[in-house]
Formats: structure tokens, C-alpha cells, sequence
């Protein structure tokens, strides 16, 4: 039995607690995982990444000498977080941008996979896995952390007077957009939506018949994410966003973007357009391999003729190259596959503002009335 008298005892107990509680609280400081640790993880080396990164310098503007301190602290910075939403879309863009993810049917594993990998995706409704209250509580939880980046596809609709052409938990899309970007770093609008209206602020060509009398005017009063937050004005107005362009994007350009602002913590200098110069700064054209038989004027002038089979320039059937800035010609698509012209179809502009709307020439040399105009019958042999 202890000589201790009973407030001996309590004092002895208590400090003993307040000791383990001492011990705990250490013991439960919160692990906070950097970029460095994911990459070590995933079994990339160090210096894979720095060479990876070196080779990225020139197409990122980004002197090669920087480089190393830009890795380094990279490596030492915890994990990108991402909020992710979705509004008029097809969710092309996000099904573009998953592709590059590890573990997927095409089992690519280069490190720009990894980096996505990297990035602490918070909130995104159609990736994630909890739903209704628990989905809602992750976005409010990551927005309040602040300093993330809020990635956003789709259009917005006009909500004026309620008319409520999207809803999500009670909220519309401009309610749900002004929440989510008040504390992001930045707000990137990937795919041709977000970025400039896309398909959802399209009017419809001029000169078709259209069943619901809605010809020349966007149904929803849809518009891009920058006019939105313009339209808010003070912090949103100068919220940065950069325009990650095309129906859908490039999963490269899209990973790019995000690469990049990782390594450098800022916005990579944009075109008049609010897109990345490294991605956007040439038009198609200028690389398409086809290019020599347009300046040799020797063109393609219905699908299937002589010209078609032997590669002639598109230009006759309503291929947009020569006016769309984006990367098809140089990244291509799918893993570096190819590009449509490679496949024999003009470019459809998509990664420029009012795609569906502007006009084409046809095959008769003729400007034609938009996307429909390049499938103009006339042109279609058996
Ligand atoms: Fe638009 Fe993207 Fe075209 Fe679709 O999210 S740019 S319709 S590929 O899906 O927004």
C-alpha cells in the first residue's frame, strides 16, 4: 500500500497523464504527405524526375538552370489539393484526363501519370467515392483549407430569376462556382465550356431547320467560367484562370498545366485567350504533316478521291487547322497515337471560342455554316 496521501496521488496520476498526453500529442501531429514522398512511394528516383522535369524546361519557357530549385522544392511541398467540378458537360474533358492515370485500361505509367497521381484530388463528384452529405462535407472541408486549385468543366447556365438549369444539393451552378473559387489559387477551366461557353453556348447554325425554335440562341444562357466570375466582380474578377481549351482537351495539356503550376506554384504565360502558350501558341496546321500539299496547293476535294488516298492538304473540306491553336499536331492524341487528320478529317476547331458556330469552306471552295457544314453530302462517295 503507498505511503502517498490521496492528493500526493492525484497530483502523481496527473502529471503522469498530462506526461502521456504530452507523448500522444506528438506522437499524433499529422503526417503531411509531400510530393516527394508520393513519387518515392511510386517508386520514381529522384533523378528520373529531375531529368523528367529538365527535359520540360524548354517547351515551359522555364530557364534550364532554375530547374533544380524548382524540383527540390517541389519535392519538399505537400500535395497539390484539387477541387474538381462539373457543370454542362458531356464529361469528355474528364474522361480525356483519366486516361493518363495509372491503372487504367491503358496502363501508361509515365510520370506525369504519377504526378496526377500526386495531386490531392478533394472533391470531384464523379470520381469520388462517398456521395450525398459525406461528398458535401469533403468539398466545404477542402475549401476551407484554402490555396487549392479549383479545376472546372463545363459551362455555366444563367440562373437569372431561378430558372434553374442546374441544380446540385440545393444550389445552382453560379452559387456552387462562387463558393468553390472564393479561397482557390487559381481556377483552371479545362475543356472548350468552361473555357469559352463550348456546345452549351452554342446557337445553332443559321440556315437548318430547328424543331424548338431556339435557332441563334444558346437554350440556357450558357457561358464560360472567366465571363462568370467576371460577373461577380471584386476577388473573383481577379481570381487567375487559365483556359485549357478543346472538346475535350489534350490529357497532356491538361496534365501540363497542372505540372507546371505545381513546379512553379503560378500561372505559365497565357495567349490572348487565357491558354498556355507552350500548349496553344501555334495553330495545327503549322505541324501537320500534311501541310506541304497546302502550300503545293494540291487539295482534298470530296472524302475518298484521288487526293484524299494520297494525303492532300483538308483544307477544301472544311478543315479548321490553319485558324485553331492547339497541340494535336505535336503531342497528338492517345498516348502520342496520332491526330485527326492523320485519320483524314479536318479539324473542328474545338479548342476555339464558338467552334460550332464558325464557319468552314466546303468543297466547292464555298464558306460553309459551321460543324455541320463540313459533312455536307455532296462531298460523301460510297
Ligand atoms: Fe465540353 Fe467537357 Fe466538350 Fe465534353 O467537360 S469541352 S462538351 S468534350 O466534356 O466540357
Amino acid at each position: 500500500m503507498s505511503n502517498l496521501s490521496k492528493k500526493e496521488l492525484r497530483n502523481t496520476i496527473s502529471t503522469k497523464l498530462s506526461q502521456h498526453l504530452e507523448v500522444a500529442t506528438l506522437d499524433e501531429k499529422p503526417y503531411i504527405e509531400t510530393l516527394g514522398d508520393r513519387l518515392a512511394n511510386s517508386g520514381v528516383s529522384r533523378r528520373s524526375f529531375m531529368t523528367y522535369c529538365m527535359g520540360l524546361s524548354a517547351m515551359m519557357a522555364i530557364p534550364i538552370s532554375l530547374m533544380p530549385k524548382l524540383v527540390e522544392a517541389a519535392l519538399l511541398s505537400p500535395l497539390t489539393s484539387v477541387v474538381y467540378l462539373s457543370f454542362q458537360e458531356c464529361t469528355g474533358c474528364l474522361e480525356s484526363l483519366v486516361n493518363v492515370f495509372p491503372n487504367t485500361q491503358y496502363k501508361t505509367d509515365s510520370i506525369e501519370n504519377i504526378l496526377l497521381t500526386a495531386l490531392s484530388l478533394d472533391y470531384s463528384e464523379t470520381l469520388m467515392a462517398p456521395s450525398g452529405d459525406q461528398a458535401e462535407k469533403s468539398r466545404s472541408d477542402a475549401i476551407a483549407k484554402k490555396d487549392y486549385i479549383l479545376v472546372v468543366d463545363g459551362a455555366i447556365p444563367d440562373d437569372t430569376n431561378g430558372k434553374g438549369f442546374f441544380i446540385q444539393s440545393g444550389k445552382s451552378g453560379l452559387q456552387l462556382l462562387k463558393g468553390a473559387a472564393a479561397n482557390a489559387a487559381a481556377v483552371v477551366s479545362v475543356g472548350t465550356c468552361a473555357s469559352f461557353g463550348g456546345l452549351p453556348a452554342a446557337k445553332g447554325p443559321a440556315n437548318l431547320t430547328n424543331p424548338t425554335n431556339l435557332r441563334g440562341v444558346s437554350p440556357t444562357g450558357a457561358t464560360s467560367i472567366k465571363a462568370a466570375l467576371t460577373k461577380f466582380g471584386g476577388i473573383y474578377a481577379s481570381k487567375p484562370v487559365i483556359n485549357v481549351s478543346g472538346c475535350p482537351p489534350i490529357a497532356e495539356v491538361i496534365a501540363g498545366t497542372l505540372v507546371y503550376w505545381i513546379l512553379n506554384k503560378k500561372a505559365p504565360s497565357l495567349d490572348s485567350k487565357m491558354r498556355p502558350t507552350m500548349f496553344y501558341g501555334e495553330t495545327v496546321h503549322e505541324e501537320c504533316y500534311r501541310k506541304d500539299f497546302f502550300e503545293e496547293g494540291q487539295f482534298v476535294k470530296s472524302f475518298d478521291d484521288a487526293g484524299a488516298r494520297a494525303g492532300h492538304c483538308l483544307l477544301m473540306l472544311g478543315c479548321k487547322g490553319p485558324n485553331t491553336h492547339n497541340a494535336c499536331t505535336t503531342l497528338k492524341w492517345n498516348q502520342g497515337t496520332g491526330y485527326p487528320m492523320q485519320a483524314g478529317h479536318g479539324c473542328l476547331g474545338c479548342s476555339e471560342p464558338d467552334f460550332w458556330d464558325k464557319k468552314s469552306i466546303n468543297a466547292q471552295g464555298q464558306q460553309g455554316v459551321g460543324l455541320y457544314n463540313h459533312l455536307d453530302p455532296a462531298t460523301i462517295h460510297d
